[in-house]
């Protein structure tokens, strides 16, 4: 194994890293900005290098200053974590020019996942469903867009190839309105993304977001996980997630599962990562892939008893896949709840000193953050600071059981989602299980 690795990121997913790297008996170099000095996972590691001043550009976005404080420390690889620089190619590329591991997969993957439609075609090769659509750039040619949109057939969803997570994109309900959605999302998507390449697809009016999660090795073997069900969020941020996805039946899930697995297999991917799908009328449609360890694995973690990040240090080293596809059951539900530093009726981030905390626990309650007593949540980064996951015997079990941590759970000093998160894990519809991805926008009163 590693003797020594750069964690590359902050927060709860730097302390979920340290803790992947105890187990192992992997030495911790923690990089931090001027603001992160007093983070938990700084105080636990091994050595720590600042690397620049607050802002995300300056520091955690900082290539060279990453760099040589591997250098300077003598590692040999760095975790990015999720967001930053997880999924930046030209990061990946120059950690490896400059002798490192990235831990994650090839750079040329991460960066032909990062173009929208490359993604598309190399999962249509594959073998994956994906959204009806294009397929390719479109033209300035407005007879050609017209037809194209006709044959689809509207609702058309225009989308920049660079984008990705909800950013660039503009539905079309109309002939009417094509061509100009096309310029206007061509021209935000050239500002934007410096790429304004974009493609067309079939809008899908109300699906629900599942995801598969998959671990490849170097050695040509990759398993899937099972998918986890993301559709309740707000504004294209995640709220609750959980596995396995609701009315999910196990024929779907191998069904698609064993696909995304073989598509690992046909493009060389390494690591972990993430099929995002849409799921409406009991169909799959591919939408993108993460090639990153994304915020929700824990409920992937609690139903498989996989550990996703000790597998991501084991594959970066070269092992092998530590389990094949038969050893991996779905056990009983898992829930998580993303716990924000926000106001909970206006959702404005609420930075500040935490007064008073208290972790809840009992049976099935895992809660993954680096508060304590006295921590300033500073304002420069993500409103993200936790995540309470819950796992039971079956859906029922685990809302009871997050309720109970909800209870539980004291955060004094600054405003969080909590009082959100109950309301969630009360509301009759979330109890039923698969709403869409509109539920909870409209729930909230805000759907447009
Ligand atoms: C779509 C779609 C409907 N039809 N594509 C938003 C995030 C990005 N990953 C893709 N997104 C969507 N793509 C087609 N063809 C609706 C969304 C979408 C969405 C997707 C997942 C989770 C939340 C969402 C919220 C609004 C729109």
């Amino acid at each position: 194994m590693f003797d020594k690795i750069v964690i590359a990121n902050r927060g709860e997913i730097a302390l979920r890293v340290l803790r992947a790297c105890r187990e192992l008996g992997v030495k911790v170099v923690a990089v931090h900005s001027e603001a992160d000095r007093d983070l938990k996972h700084v105080r636990l590691a091994d050595e720590s290098v600042c690397i620049g001043p607050a802002a995300s550009a300056d520091s955690y976005l900082n290539i060279p200053a990453i760099i040589s404080a591997a250098e300077v420390t003598d590692a040999q690889a760095i975790h990015p974590g999720y967001g930053f620089l997880s999924e930046n190619a030209d990061f990946a590329e120059k950690v490896e020019q400059s002798g490192f591991v990235f831990i994650g997969p090839k750079a040329e993957t991460i960066r032909m996942m990062g173009d929208k439609i490359s993604a598309k075609r190399a999962m249509l090769a594959a073998g994956i469903p994906c959204v009806p659509g294009n397929n390719d750039p479109l033209t300035d040619d407005s007879k050609t867009n017209l037809k194209l949109a006709q044959e689809i057939g509207y609702p058309v969803i225009i989308k920049a190839a660079g984008g990705g997570g909800g950013r660039g994109m503009r539905t079309v309900h109309t002939e009417a309105a094509l061509l100009n959605a096309i310029a206007m999302t061509k021209a935000e998507a050239g500002s934007a993304f410096g790429n304004s390449t974009v493609y067309m697809e079939k809008f899908l009016e109300d699906p629900r977001h599942i995801e598969f999660q998959v671990m490849a090795d170097s050695h040509g073997n990759a398993i899937h996980l099972g998918e986890r069900d993301c559709s309740m969020q707000r504004r294209h941020q995640k709220v609750v997630e959980e596995a396995p996805a609701p009315f999910i039946t196990e024929a779907q899930r191998k069904f698609i599962g064993e696909r995304c697995a073989k598509a690992c297999v046909d493009i060389g991917y390494r690591g972990a990562g993430t099929f995002e799908f849409l799921y409406e009328k009991n169909e799959f449609f591919f939408i993108e892939m993460n090639t990153r360890v994304q915020v929700e694995h824990p409920v992937t973690e609690m139903v498989t008893g996989f550990d996703i990040v000790k597998e991501q240090l084991r594959i970066a080293f070269g092992e092998k896949l530590s389990m094949t596809q038969d050893q991996i059951k779905i056990q009983g539900h898992a829930i998580e709840c993303r716990l924000n530093a926000e106001d909970p009726r206006t959702f404005m981030p609420c930075p500040g000193t935490i007064e008073q905390f208290h972790m809840p626990g009992g049976p099935g309650i895992r809660c993954e953050t680096h508060i304590y007593n006295g921590y300033k949540v500073p304002p420069y980064y993500d409103s993200m600071i936790g995540k309470l996951i819950a796992h039971g015997e079956n859906r029922e079990s685990a809302i009871a059981r997050m309720r109970t941590a909800l209870n539980e759970i004291i955060i004094d000093g600054i405003k969080t989602n909590i009082p959100l998160q109950h309301d969630i894990m009360m509301d009759s519809a979330f109890a039923l299980g698969g709403q869409n991805i509109h539920y909870l926008e409209k729930k909230l009163g805000i759907y447009k």
